[in-house]
């Protein structure tokens, strides 16, 4: 609570101007009107366009997977749940209160020598992911207990001290990348229980010595794991925020420096690091930190003009905020499929990619759920891929019915909410250079009826292009019309516009 106050302060505070109507959630990202000197700025221009970012841009689907020493405990120890306890799954140490067992965090921190996943099988999980049509994913390699899924030289908290002994990210990132799948991983820099960590300013000797022994420790590991796994195109970062990682400030600019000089192309997102200022995601001139904006956890913008042109990512649970594994599914609202498609195409019709969470269990297998969602998924998107992949956000006034994403001359629209009338509406500027010329369904090829609609309204600055849909059209899911776009026909006939 005292963060979140904090951060809700933060955010005022640098924020000049706000005012918008959902501004108590998030809102467009306002330039604040006094421009500062700012040193420790970004190390690359916004929208990049080079090859590795421009891959980016076309994933649309991501998938991220949160895999650790809390998926043995899967949200629940001895059969009591840590739900009235711990903030999430991958949380669970920090359970506390009643409900937790005796000595839970020392549990916790042995439970690595349990650690075996039977099961494991990473070019499973890579096939998965590809028949679900993910393009790129992201790997916890280290969350914020600390521990390494690969057999790091740094720290004596890793993999190959479990009995499972083998190096888990190196399997991760060959099966995902002989799939074609591009690897990023996630690191969480803070460490729950590392000696050397703190989250406040170190300000003694001894804290400034600790502070800088974990801070080498973390350019070590980040040096390390690009050595190690080369075919990496970038990191996730997290648990960036303290006041600790923000006071060094030079250090992260150094490092980002040089991590980006030892892999040409890698793509680091806003989460890194902050300004001199402390400012964090967007310098103190609101300037992107990074190559794409990280900011979208569990939420999205509500509108285009919120993500201001930067690239981005929104990273999402099925559960409402778990990401480790979570074997109890019941009584809490677990997305469906239908969902889930809402919000990839609200992603990506906003220029952004949608990143699915796993949260596989301790063995190595994923939850029941997430094994079926990742079908249907996939399935959905061998039929309707392309409105999601290698797309843009089409200039189109937002749809009621769905969203627009579009690629060359091509325009689409994925109809979640089918109109009782079966005609599907779409408006367009009377100045509008480019209009629907030809439309057709997705999902057979077949060609629908498509004639042009002038309301007579009043002062309406829209013409309307109406897609009939089959009388007998009885889709199960979320369909695409796609259309072609052409140059308007003839200007539309301005009837009478009344002088008042
Ligand atoms: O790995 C998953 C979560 O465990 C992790 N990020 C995703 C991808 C995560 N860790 N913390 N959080 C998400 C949310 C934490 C928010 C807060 Fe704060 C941290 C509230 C208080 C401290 C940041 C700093 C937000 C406010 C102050």
């Amino acid at each position: 609570m005292k963060h979140k106050l904090k951060c809700a302060i933060l955010a005022i505070s640098t924020i000049v101007a706000v005012g918008h109507a959902n501004a108590q959630w998030t809102g467009p990202k306002l330039k604040p009107v006094k421009q500062v000197e700012v040193k420790y700025g970004s190390l690359t221009p916004p929208n990049r366009t080079d090859t590795d970012m421009e891959s980016f841009r076309k994933y649309g689907l991501g998938q991220f997977i949160h895999w650790g020493i809390y998926s043995i405990a899967g949200n629940e120890w001895n059969g009591v749940s840590a739900r009235s306890g711990a903030a999430a799954s991958e949380w669970i140490r920090s359970w506390a209160g009643p409900t937790a067992p005796k000595d839970w965090k020392n549990t916790y921190d042995n439970l690595y020598k349990q650690f075996n996943p039977k099961d494991f099988d990473a070019k499973r999980w890579a096939k998965q992911a590809k028949n679900m049509g993910a393009k790129y994913v992201i790997f916890t390699t280290k969350h914020h207990d600390g521990f390494a899924l690969w057999p790091t030289k740094y720290s004596e908290y890793n993999i190959s001290k479990t009995p499972y002994q083998k190096d888990i990210v190196k399997q991760i990132v060959d099966a995902y990348s002989a799939e074609g799948i591009d690897v990023y991983l996630y690191f969480s820099v803070l460490e729950w229980n590392n000696p050397n960590y703190m989250g406040k300013v170190p300000k003694t000797e001894a804290e400034k010595k600790s502070f800088d022994q974990f801070l080498q420790y973390t350019k070590n590991q980040l040096l390390e794991l690009l050595d190690n796994y080369p075919k990496i195109k970038g990191f996730w970062f997290d648990g960036t925020w303290d006041a600790s990682w923000k006071s060094a400030y030079e250090f992260t600019y150094n490092l980002e420096k040089e991590l980006r000089e030892k892999h040409p192309g890698l793509i680091i997102g806003s989460r890194f690091r902050n300004d001199e200022h402390g400012s964090r995601h967007f310098d103190s001139n609101g300037n992107i930190l990074g190559d794409y904006e990280q900011g979208w956890e569990r939420k999205l913008p509500a509108e285009f003009e919120w993500v201001s042109g930067n690239d981005w990512d929104a990273v999402m649970t099925i559960p409402p905020n778990g990401w480790g594994y979570m074997k109890d599914w019941s009584g809490i609202y677990t997305k469906t499929t239908a969902d889930l498609l809402d919000l990839l195409m609200h992603a990506v019709s906003m220029n952004g990619n949608f990143v699915l969470n796993f949260g596989p269990d301790g063995n190595g297998n994923m939850h029941p759920e997430e094994d079926k969602i990742a079908q249907q998924i996939g399935d959905w998107l061998k039929v309707n891929g392309e409105a999601v992949y290698g797309v843009r956000h089409a200039a189109f006034n937002p749809s009621k019915l769905g969203y627009f994403t579009q690629k060359d001359t091509n325009l689409y629209l994925t109809v979640f909410n089918k109109p009782v009338n079966g005609i599907v509406r779409i408006a367009v500027p009377k100045t509008a250079m480019e209009v629907p010329g030809t439309a057709t369904l997705l999902l057979n090829n077949q060609q629908l009826q498509l004639k042009q609609s002038d309301l007579g309204l009043d002062l309406d600055k829209n013409t309307y292009y109406d897609v009939i849909l089959p009388a007998k059209f009885q889709p199960e899911s979320a369909f695409v019309i796609k259309m072609k776009l052409v140059a308007p026909k003839s200007k539309t006939t301005k009837l009478m516009d009344a002088k008042m």
